[in-house]
């Protein structure tokens, strides 16, 4: 595995976030659980994931969990109380729907690197990433009915999406584990390489991406979305929509009309066919 030099970007108690040419990685820094997240964990790649947003130098994001056990075994059960998981605050909320929003919404290609295993609510973390690489020993699976919880959300009908309904069915009612061969046969992940490789097939899939349009990947991302949520993907897709509208001078002309008191001329701008 070749060695580099990824900066800190912020500290952080639960995660670590760092940054390498591109690229910003969120490593999910509590190997003693295996990676399981509580509220503040998620709180935290927020936090994250919203730096990455607004740095126009990240142009993709790897998550990732420490070690060489677990990517993400999901809900930390120690925090687990009546009416949701609880850490310091005391408030029963555990904040990884927003996370799942998050990870879908940003406009940058989110890649797992699954350096393990993958469970419960960790497996609906790397389902609803863009794209995910993981190595031989990792694993995958869904523990929900078993330790009594479900994600009837994203994890359960983009896993339908990405699997087929009666796969789906098959990883939720009988919470099995699968080998990385069988999630990539099933369509759950998008490549399976050594562990020692791991860190640099993501890496060259980032470089890859990076060398294309960001402005087409963002488009092709909000319009796949936009497929999978109904009105709440048609309005992302119309924000970025609007965004390309406010670069043309057709869009200019109306606002410069209204502060100079004047009949906007919209003529002179070209017409083309749809
Ligand atoms: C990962 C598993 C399969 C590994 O098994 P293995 O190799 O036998 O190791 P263990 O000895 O079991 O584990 C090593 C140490 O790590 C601790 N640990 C592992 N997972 C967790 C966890 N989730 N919470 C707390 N601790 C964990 C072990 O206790 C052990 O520690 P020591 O050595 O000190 O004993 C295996 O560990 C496993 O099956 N883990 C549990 C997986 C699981 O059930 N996760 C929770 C599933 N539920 C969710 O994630 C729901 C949350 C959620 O994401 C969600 C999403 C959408 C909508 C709603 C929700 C919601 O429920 O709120």
């Amino acid at each position: 595995m070749s060695h580099r030099n990824w900066t800190t970007i912020k500290e952080y108690s639960d995660i670590l976030f760092d940054y390498f040419e591109g690229i910003a990685r969120i490593t999910i820094n509590r190997p003693e659980v295996y990676n399981a997240f509580r509220p503040q964990t998620n709180s935290q790649m927020l936090d994250a994931f919203g730096i990455c947003r607004d740095r126009a130098d990240i142009r993709v994001i790897v998550l990732t969990g420490a070690g060489d056990k677990a990517f993400c075994s999901g809900g930390d059960q120690n925090y687990k109380s009546r009416g949701g998981y609880r850490d310091a605050d005391g408030v029963p909320r555990l904040n990884v729907l927003d996370l799942h929003k998050m990870i879908q919404s940003i406009t940058k290609p989110v890649i797992a690197m699954v350096n393990g295993y993958a469970i419960g609510g960790g497996n609906v973390l790397q389902v609803i990433c863009d794209l995910s690489i993981a190595s031989e020993n990792a694993r995958f699976g869904q523990t929900g009915p078993k330790v009594g919880s479900f994600d009837a959300g994203f994890g359960s009908s983009y896993l339908a999406r990405c699997v087929g309904q009666k796969k789906a069915r098959e990883i939720w009612y009988l919470c099995r584990q699968y080998t990385a061969a069988e999630a990539l046969e099933m369509g759950m992940i998008n490549k399976v390489v050594p562990f020692d490789q791991l860190e640099d097939e993501v890496v060259d899939w980032c470089k890859t991406i990076m060398k294309r349009s960001p402005f087409a990947i963002r488009m092709i991302k909000r319009a796949l979305n936009a497929e999978l949520n109904g009105q709440h993907g048609l309005m992302e897709f119309a924000g970025d929509a609007t965004l390309m509208y406010y670069l043309m001078d057709e869009a200019q002309e109306g606002k410069n009309a209204f502060l100079e008191k004047r009949d906007p001329d919209f003529d002179k701008y070209p017409q083309f066919p749809g």
